[in-house]
């Protein structure tokens, strides 16, 4: 505090009790000295409050810089610039920044993140819309003007009714539940207890023929699961590796839901499958509402080489660690790395 708007702040050594200490700035010898930090004290509210340390006031800092909010000097407070300022990780109130003045968390049923037109809040109900809004931010949409991503982070991955900074599928899944009247978190629903198993992912090749007897074009691989007690909801991540970047490509990637061993084969009505297919990821994501029925196959996707590129080209298929699956009560397994298969064009 040198400047001397404080208490007892003085600029001599006689000020100074017991010790005088002192300081050289500018050929002039100064000297601030305080007793407490009420010396040091200028009345603002928004650098701080000063202390007296050695005899000196120490300056301190914006009392909101570190919550990330903006000081109000005139209501000697911390106010929110948007939602994201408020997110307070309890996954049970929705965060808000109403008036761009103070954070409102209110209670809601868990998942109800939009209003009937999907705008940005709750409106007291968990429906279609609430699903779709979260999966549209799962599956690299954006999330509605107001809302921040982090209001859209109802669950942890693999735990329930935590916040972990990111939105996947087990926030989708967790607002599926909800919708369809099975909510697991909330004071309206409750942790799973039965054990997932220990699944591993198997990769089965078919070769496509340009002709009978002809090259290989492509490859179909399907996807089966093993070792899993119930299969509630499942997410495969797969990568290729071995050919040169942008020699072979993903054409397809979907569920044939009409095959005999589909996981969801009995009890196809209420799913959930969306596929998210990028250069670097491609991923499949289910949900199952109802009963659970174990079956094996889960999901395809079609390689063959893009345009151009010369052949005979061979890569290798993986399942990745990203994979991950849930039983019925969202117990949950990553299935680590596993599997691979090698492909050859022609
Ligand atoms: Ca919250
Ligand atoms: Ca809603
Ligand atoms: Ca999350």
């Amino acid at each position: 505090m040198i400047g001397g708007t404080g208490n007892n702040v003085v600029f001599n050594q006689s000020g100074c009790s017991p010790t005088p200490s002192w300081s050289c700035q500018s050929n002039y010898l100064f000297h601030c000295s305080c007793n407490s930090d009420a010396d040091c004290a200028d009345g603002l509210f928004c650098n701080g409050v000063e202390t007296c340390v050695n005899l000196f006031c120490n300056e301190a800092l914006d009392p909101c810089l570190m919550q990330g909010l903006v000081c109000d000097e005139a209501n000697s407070q911390c106010d929110c610039n948007d939602f994201g300022d408020c997110i307070d990780n309890d996954v049970c109130t929705f965060d808000s920044c109403p008036t761009n003045d103070q954070c409102v968390s209110m209670t809601y049923p868990h998942g109800d993140v939009v209003g009937p037109n999907g705008s940005c809040g709750p409106d007291g109900s968990v429906t279609q819309k609430d699903v779709d809004a979260i999966k549209d931010v799962v599956f690299g949409g954006t999330v509605p003007a107001g809302c921040s991503i982090l209001n859209f982070d109802i669950q942890r991955d693999c735990e329930l009714c935590q916040t972990d900074g990111k939105v996947t599928v087990f926030d989708w899944w967790a607002a599926i539940d909800a919708a369809f009247g099975s909510p697991q978190c909330c004071g309206s629903g409750g942790s799973g207890s039965t054990p997932p198993g220990s699944p591993i992912l198997i990769l089965d090749p078919t070769p496509v023929y340009a002709t009978p007897g002809g090259p290989v074009i492509a490859w179909i691989v399907d996807v089966h699961i093993y070792g899993y007690n119930a299969v509630g909801g499942y997410q495969v991540a797969l990568d290729i590796t071995g050919a040169q970047a942008g020699d072979v490509q993903v054409t397809q990637f979907y569920t044939d839901d009409t095959k005999p061993t589909y996981v969801f084969a009995k009890t196809a009505s209420g799913d959930r499958a969306e596929a998210f297919d990028t250069p670097t990821l491609h991923m499949m994501a289910a949900k199952h509402v109802g009963s659970a029925n174990m079956r094996s196959y889960l999901t395809s996707i079609r390689v063959e080489p893009a345009p151009g590129a010369a052949t005979p080209i061979t890569v290798t298929v993986g399942t990745t660690s990203n994979s991950i699956f849930n039983d019925p009560t969202d117990e949950c397994a990553q299935v680590p790395a596993g599997d691979q298969t090698i492909l050859t064009f022609d």
